[in-house]
């Protein structure tokens, strides 16, 4: 464990916990950093009992929210959400970024397009001059992926079926995963159009135009990045 990343990534975290309101219903992301912000909302909500209401975007989001008592609802019930606070593997200069390290894409995207504000919570490691350094993740059906995995390679990618523990990685939606390695992403918003038109694709880790803010945390500060400034 690197423990100056950890606190970078704590510091990040809490940071968000300011852009929180009374009677908001909020996105909750998936992963490590993301769990930082879940324990400091949850002593938030005990402390300050102010109501809000909470869609996961994972089964291991929802388990850990659960935990620190943070009241849950779904989109089905909430079409639109406040405000999305997530992690990312990479994000640019524009805020575009490449997400599913952690096999959680889908939903993730899914709250971040329904969301009035998207807050990207990082540390400085994941700051990037152009995306692509890490392998983007492409959720996949089962049915046919070995034709799907050829259709990916044709773009240029080198591609990895996800494991997890020797098995076959299966996300929350039943999907495999695909890693996807290209050199250098020159164009995100087009490659992110066209992955997803082949079939047998249900979604990639590219986020483009989603992000209003990016909170990254450096050393013992946290940088505030919005969009279309202190770029
Ligand atoms: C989950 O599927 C991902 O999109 C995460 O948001 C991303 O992998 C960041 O995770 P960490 O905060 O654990 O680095």
């Amino acid at each position: 464990l690197n423990w100056q990343r950890e606190k970078e990534k704590r510091n990040a975290a809490f940071k968000a916990i300011e852009y929180v309101e009374e009677g908001m219903v909020l996105g909750l992301g998936t992963g490590t950093t993301v769990y930082y912000f879940l324990k400091a909302l949850g002593k938030e909500i005990k402390e300050s009992h102010f109501k809000i209401k909470c869609v996961p975007s994972s089964v291991e989001t929802e388990k850990i929210a659960r935990e620190f008592g943070i009241p849950l609802t779904t989109l089905q019930e909430e079409r639109v959400l406040d405000l999305t606070v997530d992690g990312a593997d990479e994000v640019d200069k524009a805020f575009n970024l490449i997400k599913g390290g952690g096999g959680a894409l889908l939903r993730e995207k899914l709250l971040a397009s329904n969301s009035k504000k998207e807050i990207i919570i990082v540390d400085s490691s994941k700051l990037v001059e152009k995306l692509g350094g890490f392998p983007l993740p492409v959720e996949v059906v089962q049915f046919g992926v070995e034709l799907t995995k050829r259709k990916l390679e044709g773009l240029g990618a080198k591609v990895e079926h996800r494991r997890k523990e020797g098995e076959l990685f299966v996300t929350d939606n039943g999907n495999y995963i695909l890693d996807c390695q290209f050199a250098a992403i020159e164009e995100p918003k087009k490659l992110e159009t066209i992955i997803n038109l082949i079939p047998g694709v249900v979604e990639n880790g590219l986020f483009v135009g989603l992000v209003d803010m990016v909170l990254v945390g450096e050393g013992d500060e946290v940088k505030v990045l919005k969009k279309g400034k202190g770029k």
